[in-house]
């Protein structure tokens, strides 16, 4: 059990004036002064009287006024509504928002909407990522239709996700999004015909994996099919969108009991599909980044099935987390829901703890981002982590100066590990979104939007996305192991550079025997994708083309499909037999995305799940 840890700082006080807000309070407060030293050298007018007197109205409304939507968790978990005067709320600093556009999602796939034209080479390498995507499903239909994976060179398929189907349901709107109609039919009727048996006679899954994966997917799909009316219909072959959302709540109805079988808000991490019972993993912890990463998926549940119960339970696992104690707002990486406790004084971002991080700034957006929500916490705990991580976990290696985040395995009093996981790749991408909510970099700018914060995360946004790449490019293969290390004046080891000696980064990057597989992971063409989308930077698509005509390369296997490597260092290299969902999930739509237009899934209508499905945000 871990022991207590000092509690994080509560309130986040911007150090540049520039962004300091003014709470109406203190406006009201300051013009009654500024008034009344004016009196000083003026007699009151009858004008100057009725602007004071409207002044203090309007700051009367303001502060008795109650919002009837204005709910909150209480410690059992139930939802209690408040109103009236929210003082605490009032003073605090809100966060700097873009204007919310209205939707307009009519045409967003193929051509540009902007007015843009689209270039030809990145039409023609777009095109490429769509005949990666139909090789990888040729490799799966023919030889794994129906398993959770493809194992690409034994040829056959493999179930290690629990046996729903997982590739078909991760891919599904990648096809969709591809305007992959053959794909979509096949994929989708499979669903139709098969998902919801399975779903009732299978045993044990893990809660997130299946949340991200097979919920996250089916969501998605209902959503690209048209699910609510007059947004978005990207396809028009396979089933109705409804197929898709009665299969997704029988699966969260079923996920459910890992949250009701907890005696605390933190759900327990494996459920039995068909008893609809859930346990503890054998250790009895849950890892932190599982049970904060299903809220997007449940919230958005909630919002199309109308019935609350979903994200009413999920919500609670982040209320939870906020009364926590932190260490300057990051978190070990286990949880234990018999106690509701963290367990031990692992602080990383990579494996387990990762999407712990994504989801404080993405649920926050999904829901609207609104002045006064009540979502408000989750952006506080968000810049509140992102300032810990620059402060604890940033560092410069040496002798080139790489920016990365390493990990503190026995807490803020213990050593500093500068190992960084690929899977840590997806910070840049989600301090870009977090710092501009979607809009470009220029368009923030021009509109103040940024706070102090913010520009600090993207500028470590776009160092980080920097050395993830050099992951890449360090390697013989131009392929990322699964985790580097990095040379720092502490840490130094001989003889373990990634095997491409004309990198100037060889030896910084340490990539130890045992990581040097890579699996197809998305985390760092998701980011390039997002910071591209907002800085307008073409290096991010150029960053991205290499990565893949490196997958193409070493990953592609002829029969069909791609699989994962054991060792990135070496060439050839060794094949290891497995092609993961997340590389149809994710790899291949990040990097589709990345080559095409920008008015396809806009960042700040849509958020991505940690799987890569994209949800639709809020905008009421
Ligand atoms: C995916 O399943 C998700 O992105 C998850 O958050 C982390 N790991 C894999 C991809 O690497």
């Amino acid at each position: 059990m871990s022991k207590s840890l000092p509690y994080s700082v509560k309130d986040i006080h911007y150090d540049n004036a520039k962004f300091r807000h003014r709470s109406p309070l203190k406006v009201f407060s300051q013009s009654l002064l500024t008034l009344g030293t004016k009196r000083k050298y003026a007699s009151c007018s009858t004008g100057k009287f009725l602007i004071l007197i409207l002044f203090f109205g309007v700051a009367c409304l303001m502060l008795m006024s109650k919002s009837p939507n204005e709910s909150v968790l209480n410690e059992k978990g139930k939802v209690t509504f408040v109103g009236g005067l929210r003082l605490g709320r009032l003073l605090r600093k809100p966060p700097r928002l873009p204007p919310r556009l209205s939707p307009d999602e009519g045409q967003l796939r193929g051509s540009s909407t902007n007015g843009s034209t689209i270039d030809p080479k990145w039409a023609a390498r777009q095109q490429s990522v769509k005949e990666a995507f139909d090789h990888a499903w040729s490799g799966y239909r023919k030889y794994a239709m129906g398993y959770d994976e493809l194992m690409p060179i034994s040829q056959k398929g493999v179930d290690g996700l629990g046996g729903l189907g997982a590739t078909v349901v991760d891919a599904l709107d990648t096809a969709m999004i591809m305007g992959l109609d053959n794909i979509v039919s096949e994929a989708g009727s499979w669903v139709e015909t098969h998902l919801l048996e399975r779903i009732s006679q299978k045993g044990q899954v893990n809660l997130f994996e299946t949340t991200i994966r097979v919920l996250g997917g089916l969501l998605s799909a209902y959503h690209l099919s048209g699910g609510e009316q007059g947004t978005m219909n990207m396809t028009h072959v396979g089933p109705k969108p409804v197929i898709y959302l009665n299969i997704a709540k029988d699966l969260a109805d079923r996920l459910l009991s890992a949250f009701t079988f907890s005696p605390t808000p933190v759900p327990f991490c494996d459920v039995i599909l068909h008893e609809s019972t859930a346990h503890p993993a054998p250790g009895g912890a849950s890892s932190t980044a599982e049970v904060a990463s299903v809220q997007l998926e449940f919230n958005y549940l909630s919002a199309i099935s109308g019935d609350p119960k979903y994200s009413t339970e999920a919500m609670k696992v982040l209320a939870h987390i906020k009364t926590l104690p932190k260490t300057e707002g990051l978190v070990p990486i286990y949880i234990s829901p018999q106690t509701g406790d963290f367990v031990g004084e692992n602080i990383r971002l990579g494996s387990r703890g990762d999407s712990y991080y994504e989801y404080l700034i993405k649920v926050w957006l999904q829901q609207g981002a609104k002045l006064n929500s009540n979502f408000t916490y989750l952006h506080d705990m968000y810049i509140e982590a992102m300032k810990g991580v620059r402060h604890l976990l940033v560092r410069n290696s040496i002798p080139k100066g790489l920016v990365f985040v390493g990990e503190l395995p026995y807490g803020s009093k213990g050593e500093f590990s500068p190992k960084m996981d690929h899977l840590v790749c997806f910070l840049p991408g989600t301090l870009a979104l977090g710092a501009t909510k979607g809009l470009t970099k220029e368009q923030a700018l021009k509109e103040n939007l940024l706070s102090f914060e913010d520009l600090e995360n993207l500028k470590l946004a776009e160092d980080l996305a920097k050395t993830c790449f050099e992951m890449y490019e360090v390697t013989a293969t131009g392929l990322a192991p699964e985790i580097a290390y990095f040379h720092t004046k502490d840490y130094s080891e001989d003889g373990l550079d990634g095997g491409n000696k004309s990198s100037m980064y060889a030896n910084d990057i340490i990539i130890k025997p045992a990581d040097r597989h890579n699996l197809l992971r998305p985390e760092t063409v998701e980011s390039l994708f997002v910071l591209y989308r907002i800085t307008k930077d073409t290096k991010y698509r150029d960053q991205g083309w290499q990565i893949f005509e490196a997958f193409e390369k070493y990953t592609k296997v002829k029969s069909g499909g791609y699989t994962s490597l054991d060792d990135v260092t070496e060439v050839p290299p060794h094949r290891r037999d497995k092609m993961e969902t997340f590389f149809l999930g994710e790899t291949l739509k990040y990097l589709y995305l990345l080559f095409g237009d920008d008015s396809v899934i806009p960042l700040d209508k849509f958020v991505f799940n940690t799987e890569a499905h994209p949800l639709p945000i809020r905008n009421t």
